[in-house]
């Protein structure tokens, strides 16, 4: 069982994000933060221009080398491990383009690291290749270019040993983790080698980017061997229960049962920034619902989640605003809002959910658990505030908690019996979190 909580601060400078792990992460004890790849990209404002590799110079829109290397150390300093997104599947599309270290490339061609035979390519021409276009074909999802990004040849002995090359450099610099961006279009076995060609003596930890999606070719399992992988299924099945109300009494022993893959090998998240663009069910554009649904994946003792934390966007393809996260405008900051519940999930540690009531008699917007004797949640789905009465059961010790979803405001006392002394009211679309951790000292 995965008892850290990461997240992933889209599109922050190197600098901000070092801040933020001295500031917040550091001191809530989060394991890690995802960061946006740190290579040389192509030129332009979109977000996605990140997703187009030149070089793998560390030189990016987040800062440069300097600025990465310093973060990665402040962040490391505080507890915190980096885990750098690495986009290898493909390189940049086009004919012609420069990066914004002021590297040129043209069609498949990116001196010095890679010329056209590098990349899958059509068999009598090495300029042109197929498309991504069947799902149900292996053959094509792997080799063919993704949305017309010239696809490498992950299974070339001479793309592993450069692939693997940019990877040590990563580990060299303190780097302690890597998600694998486009793993679906990479041949499992090949992405095993390149893997297993690192010579650094780090061993990092390694997810997976694969959207499995039924009756498709591609299967999360084809990946376990080598990395843990994300699980899109779960922002779909828990946030169907807590879309709608009164399904929230649902979400006891989330899990295998659900057609999930196995909780050791899942990143579970509510959206990333592809589907909160996307078809994720809930957004921080839903406001308080979408914190119920953060709240879950928190406190839920399935997989290891990730926080997304975003900017505010209308079109889709906007970038990040040039003003400091949290501080200024338009950014949303969505996991400052849970910082408590990282140090709750440490103290839940290895239990697992154990005492699932549906609070509300069979109403089904408002839920507790516990987590052994260690951590206890209460949600309220609900649009009214709820009274949680004297008298539930929390399978806490006796003593005075701190709401640790109240930046610690209020406090609850649990009697000799681990039962609620008192009538607690939780607000609409509220939570208490209560856990050994954090009880008040007197
Ligand atoms: C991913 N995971 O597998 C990333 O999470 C996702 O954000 C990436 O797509 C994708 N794979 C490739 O790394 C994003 C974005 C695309 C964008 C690509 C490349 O969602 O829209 O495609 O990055 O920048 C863009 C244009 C697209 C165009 C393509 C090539 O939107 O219309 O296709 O560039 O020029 C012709
Ligand atoms: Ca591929």
């Amino acid at each position: 069982m995965r008892i850290g909580t990461f997240v992933h601060l889209f599109e922050w400078s190197h600098g901000d994000v070092a801040i933020e792990c001295e500031a917040f992460l550091g001191p809530k004890k989060f394991s890690a933060v995802q960061v946006s790849p740190p290579n040389e990209h192509i030129v332009g404002d979109e977000w996605w221009t990140r997703y187009q590799p030149v070089s793998y110079a560390l030189e990016s829109r987040s800062g440069s080398h300097e600025a990465f290397v310093d973060m990665v150390k402040r962040c490391k300093a505080v507890g915190v491990d980096v885990i750098v997104d690495v986009v290898v599947n493909h390189m940049a599309a086009g004919s012609e383009g420069v990066g914004v270290n002021g590297t040129h490339y043209t069609n498949r061609n990116f001196d010095p690291l890679y010329s056209p035979d590098d990349f899958h390519h059509s068999e009598s021409d090495n300029q042109s290749n197929c498309q991504v276009n069947d799902y149900n074909d292996l053959e094509n999802v792997q080799k063919c270019d993704l949305v017309g990004l010239p696809d490498l040849d992950t299974s070339s002995p001479k793309v592993q040993k450069t692939i693997a090359s940019y990877l040590d450099n990563l580990l060299e610099a303190g780097v302690a983790g890597f998600r694998l961006d486009a793993s679906k279009h990479q041949e499992s076995e090949a992405l095993g080698q390149y893997l297993s060609q690192m010579s650094s003596t780090t061993v990092p930890y390694v997810f997976c980017e694969v959207i499995e999606g039924d009756e498709e070719a591609v299967k999360a399992e084809m990946y376990f061997d080598y990395c843990d992988v994300t699980e899109f299924n779960f922002a779909q099945e828990v946030g169907s229960n807590i879309v709608s109300p009164g399904k929230m009494k649902f979400l006891s022993g989330v899990g295998s049962s659900w057609g999930l893959i196995p909780s050791d090998s899942a990143v579970t998240f509510t959206d990333n920034h592809d589907t909160q663009r996307g078809n994720a069910p809930l957004t921080y554009k839903d406001g308080p619902l979408y914190d119920v649904f953060n709240i879950f994946l928190l406190t839920s003792d399935y997989g290891y989640p990730k926080l997304m934390s975003s900017y505010e966007f209308d079109d889709p393809d906007q970038g990040p605003p040039d003003s400091s996260p949290c501080d200024g405008h338009g950014w949303v900051c969505e996991h400052r809002r849970y910082g408590g519940l990282v140090a709750w999930r440490i103290s839940a540690g290895e239990n697992e959910v154990s005492n699932f009531q549906s609070l509300d008699d069979g109403e089904g917007d408002v839920i507790c658990f516990s987590r052994g004797n260690a951590a206890f949640v209460a949600i309220n789905r609900s649009e009214d505030t709820f009274v949680l009465k004297c008298g539930t059961e929390t399978n806490l010790r006796a003593g005075t908690y701190y709401n640790v979803l109240d930046d610690n405001e209020s406090t609850i006392d649990i009697d000799e019996s681990g039962k609620v002394s008192n009538d607690i009211e939780i607000g609409a679309m509220g939570a208490v979190a209560l856990h050994l951790g954090a009880m008040h000292e007197y």
